[in-house]
């Protein structure tokens, strides 16, 4: 198990829309993210950037933003996500990993 963190940009004022699309999380997508052994799945606020700190547990190589990897239900649900969030052409999310510098269990 590998331990990926990230982080993602919002468009500024969205952050109770992004809090609200993801309370209602597309049940296939939660299933197509835990099939593919992202596990411990965390995405957290930060106010004062809008910056996404994206945190994932990952038992195989693909993360959960992996646009080559990522399947149809992941490309929909970006689209879904695109008008509030930096994306890419593809309208994958701008993901920046993060290196981990300290863990403990
Ligand atoms: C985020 C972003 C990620 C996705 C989660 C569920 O806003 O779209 O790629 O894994 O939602």
């Amino acid at each position: 198990m590998k331990r990926f963190a990230f982080k993602m940009y919002l468009k500024p004022g969205f952050e109770e829309e992004y809090e609200r699309r993801h309370a209602a999380l597309w049940p296939e997508l939660r299933k197509q993210i835990s099939d593919s052994g992202v596990k411990n799945y965390s995405i957290y606020w930060d106010k004062d950037t809008n910056i996404l700190f994206g945190y994932q547990e990952v038992e195989g190589d693909a993360n959960s933003q992996d646009a080559e990897a990522a399947d149809e239900i992941t490309h929909r649900w970006w689209d879904y996500m695109a008008d509030i969030m930096e994306v890419n052409p593809d309208n994958s999310p701008v993901t920046i990993p993060i290196k981990e510098v300290f863990h403990i269990d």
